[in-house]
């Protein structure tokens, strides 16, 4: 790959061609799509890194607080997934959430002003980096307890199997649809017991929902091995929940999108749940500081060589051909679509800096418990003393 198609130039990896993947033989879902949308894709990831850059360098500039994971080499992931869906399908995710909010569709204002705590932010600056919630896109939520998500993903799927099953009507008016709900979680959540127990419900039930791991190999500090039984097939772990199981490799989007695509359908159509091992990477440390002592340089370049972006853009720019016979990508086209991303990033900064801070009033808005010191929603229990739960 030349340095044009060099997203990653703001990182330590020399930029290498990538070996191009083994894409599947016989008919892919991909096959059906315009070029227009794998440009999309190819964006929407560029989009996401452009982002995180910009998000570290406002991160060591004191501009936002409290804890900030990266998305950085795992753009593929949530572009690839969130394709497969419609645009009505509920998803919930884990902390590390500015890829799903962009890709669903969040503005990068937005996204940008709730991690500079401003009033603008898709949460009212209230969430932070943890917490991005968007419900027109159907994001219901970064999640930073780990784990914890994934009962909710499976609440968002079993809500909507009841408005077609029992209701026949959808609570937002109009008809029932079948929908599927994707519940991400990281390789750290797999042995949460709130996973399991959504999990035996979701096969017992058969509840449309898929649980998505995007397996980077490392739960902060910890690899997957020393801390999760069969990690090297985690498809047994669906098997014991009489669930589909799917090994997918992350990095590839147009390969993901081709084995993913088909498991959303079927689990659409059949309204059960599934379990995807999606094997990914973070370029990144866990969180703005980690000095990664559990691996090494070599590994992290190994998977810089093999970029989703600098795969994707090699595809469009040499292989997938249009009806002229022509690549659907030139090199001049991608240099403009990085110019427009950096732009709308750079807005994205500028919006969540000018943007007020939320008024003090907003302590009390959007809080499910009472503000009021010692005073009970019944005013039933004034004091401690009086309260039979104390
Ligand atoms: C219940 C719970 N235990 C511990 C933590 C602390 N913690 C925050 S992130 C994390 C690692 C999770 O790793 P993984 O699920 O693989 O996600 P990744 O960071 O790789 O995206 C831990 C242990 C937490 N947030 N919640
Ligand atoms: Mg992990």
């Amino acid at each position: 790959m030349t340095s044009v198609a060099n997203p990653s130039a703001t990182m330590t990896a020399t930029p290498t061609k990538p070996s191009q993947p083994s894409r599947r033989s016989g008919p892919r879902a991909s096959d059906a799509l315009p070029p227009e949308t794998l440009v999309k894709w190819l964006r929407d990831m560029f989009l996401i890194r452009e982002f995180e850059n910009r998000t570290a360098q406002a991160y060591q500039q004191a501009k936002i607080g409290g804890f900030c994971h990266l998305y950085t080499g795992q753009e593929a992931t949530a572009v690839g997934t969130i394709a497969a869906l419609h645009h009505d399908d509920p998803i919930v995710t884990a902390y590390r959430d500015h890829g799903h909010a962009l890709a669903r569709g969040m503005d990068a204002g937005a996204c940008m002003a709730e991690m500079f705590g401003k009033a603008t932010g898709c949460a009212k600056g209230k969430g932070g980096s943890m917490h991005m919630f968007d419900k027109p896109n159907w994001l219901f939520g970064g999640h930073g307890i780990v784990g914890a998500q994934t009962p909710l993903g499976t609440g968002l799927a079993f809500a909507a199997k009841y408005e077609v099953e029992v209701m026949n009507r959808s609570v937002n008016g109009g008809p029932a649809k079948k929908k599927v709900a994707l519940a991400y979680l990281g390789d750290g959540a797999l042995n949460q017991g709130a996973l399991h127990e959504a999990m035996n419900l979701a096969g017992l039930y058969g509840i449309p929902v898929i649980y998505v791991v995007e397996n980077n190999g490392y739960s902060m500090g910890t690899a997957i091995d020393r801390g999760t039984t069969m990690a090297h097939d985690l498809r047994k772990k669906a098997e014991a929940y009489g669930m589909r199981g799917e090994i997918i490799d992350g990095l590839d989007v147009i390969d993901l999108y081709d084995a993913f695509k088909p498991l959303v359908d079927w689990c659409r159509e059949n309204q059960k749940p599934a379990f995807v091992d999606l094997k990914t990477y973070r370029y990144l440390g866990h969180s703005m500081s980690d000095p990664q002592k559990y691996r090494t340089k070599d590994e992290v370049d190994q998977y810089k060589a093999k970029d989703s972006i600098d795969r994707l853009a090699a595809h469009l720019m040499e292989d997938r051909k249009g009806p002229d016979g022509k690549p659907i990508l030139t090199e001049q086209q991608f240099i403009e679509i990085q110019a427009e991303v950096k732009a709308i990033v750079k807005n994205a900064v500028d919006f969540a800096e000018s943007s007020p801070i939320p008024e003090e009033r907003e302590l009390y808005t959007d809080v499910f418990v009472n503000p009021q010191p010692n005073l009970s929603p019944s005013c039933e229990y004034t004091h401690g003393a009086k309260n039979p739960l104390l």
